[in-house]
C-alpha cells in the first residue's frame, strides 16, 4: 500500500485523542428513530433507554460493523491520503475484546500508530449509526472509551509522543471523557507554539459541555464545526444572530492564549460551500455534489473533511488546499458505508 510514497513527512508529527467506537450501523425506518425519541443527524450519547438499539440493529437490520470513533476516523483518512505510516499517532481507551481488536487492526492498517489504554473489566464502546436516506443519527455507548485517564499521557513513552508532535487534534466529543487530558495537550502544544485543532463535533456538546470547551478554546489555533453545531454553540453563548457567517467571526475573536496566531473557524455545512473565517474576512469553498444515487452514507463525512484537511495541514500546505483536499475526502467517504474508503486517494 505505502509503495507510491507522496510524503515525506516525521513520524508521529501528528497527535490525536479521541473515543475509540466500533460503529454498528444499519438502514433503519424513520419509526426506529422516533421509538427511541431520536432525530435524523442526531449525535447523542447512549442513556439507559437506548441500550436496545444495539443488539435490535444486530437481529432486525443485518447491522454492518465499521471502524469508528470520530478523531480515529479523521486520522485514518489523513493516513490514507499520506500513504506514508505513522505520521499519527492515537489515544483513546478501549477494552479487552474483539471489538477492541478490530478496531486495532483498522487502525493499523490504515497506517495508524495507535496507543490504547486498555480496561480489563470493561468492553469497547460503540455507536449506532442509523441511516434514514441520506441522514445519519449516531448514539454512542462510549463505555471502555469513557474511561480514559491522563496518567496514560504521562507514561513516559507516551508523554514523549505528545512533546515530539508537532500538530494535535482532539474532538469536542472528548470533552464528555476527560477535559484534564485535553488541557494538557493544550497546554503543551501552547508552549510549543504548535497549533492546536479542535471540532465542535455535535451540538450536545455546546449545550452541556460548554464550561470544559470554553476553557480549552483559548488554546484552539483552528476550530471546525458543521452548521447545526456553530448554531448550537451561538444559542449556548447567546448571540443574537443565527447567520453562520457571524457566528464563525464571533468565534475567532473570543479569547486566544497566543493572540500572534489569531484564531481560524472552518464551518462545513453539507453540499453548501465550506466557510473558512480569519479576523474578519469570510471565504467560500465550493462541495461538489453527488448525485442522490452515488451517495451510500453521510456518515463520518465530516471527520473525513478534517482528515483531508489534516493530511494537507501537516505538510505546511496552505489553507485552500487543505480546505480542497477535505472536501475531497468527505465527498470520498460519502461514497462508500460508513467513515471507509476504497482504492487509492486521488487528490492532486
Ligand atoms: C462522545 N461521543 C458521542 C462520540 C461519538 C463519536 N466519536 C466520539 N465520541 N459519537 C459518534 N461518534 C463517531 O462519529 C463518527 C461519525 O462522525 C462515530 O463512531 C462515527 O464513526
Amino acid at each position: 500500500m505505502y509503495d507510491r510514497i507522496s510524503s515525506n513527512i516525521r513520524e508521529g508529527i501528528l497527535v490525536g485523542c479521541g473515543n475509540p467506537l466500533l460503529d454498528i450501523s444499519a438502514v433503519v425506518p424513520l419509526d426506529f428513530l422516533q421509538k427511541y425519541s431520536m432525530n435524523e443527524d442526531d449525535a447523542i450519547l447512549a442513556e439507559d433507554r437506548h441500550m436496545p438499539i444495539y443488539g435490535e440493529l444486530v437481529q432486525g437490520y443485518q447491522a454492518e460493523f465499521l471502524a469508528g470513533g470520530s478523531v480515529q476516523n479523521s486520522l485514518r483518512i489523513a493516513q490514507w491520503i499520506l500513504r506514508q505510516p505513522r505520521v499519527a499517532v492515537f489515544f483513546g481507551c478501549v477494552g479487552e475484546d474483539r471489538y477492541a481488536s478490530i478496531l486495532k487492526e483498522k487502525a493499523q492498517a490504515a497506517g495508524l500508530d495507535v496507543h490504547y489504554q486498555v480496561k480489563t473489566d470493561v468492553p469497547t464502546g460503540t455507536c449506532a449509526v442509523l441511516i434514514t436516506g441520506t441522514h445519519r443519527s449516531l448514539c454512542a455507548n462510549l463505555a471502555a472509551a469513557n474511561n480514559f485517564t491522563i496518567d496514560h499521557l504521562e507514561e513516559p513513552s507516551n508523554k514523549a509522543l505528545v512533546d515530539n508532535a508537532q500538530y494535535y487534534y482532539i474532538s469536542g466529543f472528548f470533552l464528555t471523557v476527560n477535559p484534564p487530558s485535553i488541557m494538557q495537550v493544550a497546554a503543551t502544544a501552547h508552549a510549543k507554539q504548535r497549533p492546536f485543532l479542535m471540532n465542535l463535533s455535535a451540538p450536545f456538546i455546546s449545550q452541556f459541555y460548554m464550561a470544559p470547551l470554553l476553557a480549552a478554546l483559548p488554546y484552539v489555533d483552528i476550530i471546525f464545526g458543521n452548521e447545526a453545531e456553530a448554531q448550537a454553540f451561538a444559542e449556548a453563548q447567546q448571540w443574537p444572530s443565527g447567520d453562520l457567517r457571524e457566528i464563525g467571526k464571533r468565534l475567532v475573536a473570543m479569547e486566544k492564549k497566543n493572540p500572534t496566531r489569531p484564531r481560524i473557524a472552518i464551518l462545513t455545512q453539507g453540499c453548501d460551500p465550506v466557510l473558512l473565517i480569519q479576523q474578519d474576512s469570510v471565504q467560500e469553498f465550493p462541495v461538489t455534489k453527488l448525485a442522490a444515487h452515488e451517495i451510500v452514507d453521510t456518515n463520518g463525512a465530516g471527520d473525513a473533511f478534517v482528515g483531508g484537511f489534516l493530511s494537507q495541514f501537516v505538510q505546511g500546505k496552505s489553507l485552500d488546499v487543505c480546505i480542497r483536499c477535505g472536501n475531497y475526502a468527505a465527498g470520498h467517504i460519502i461514497k462508500n458505508p460508513g467513515c471507509t474508503y476504497s482504492g487509492e486517494p486521488e487528490f492532486v
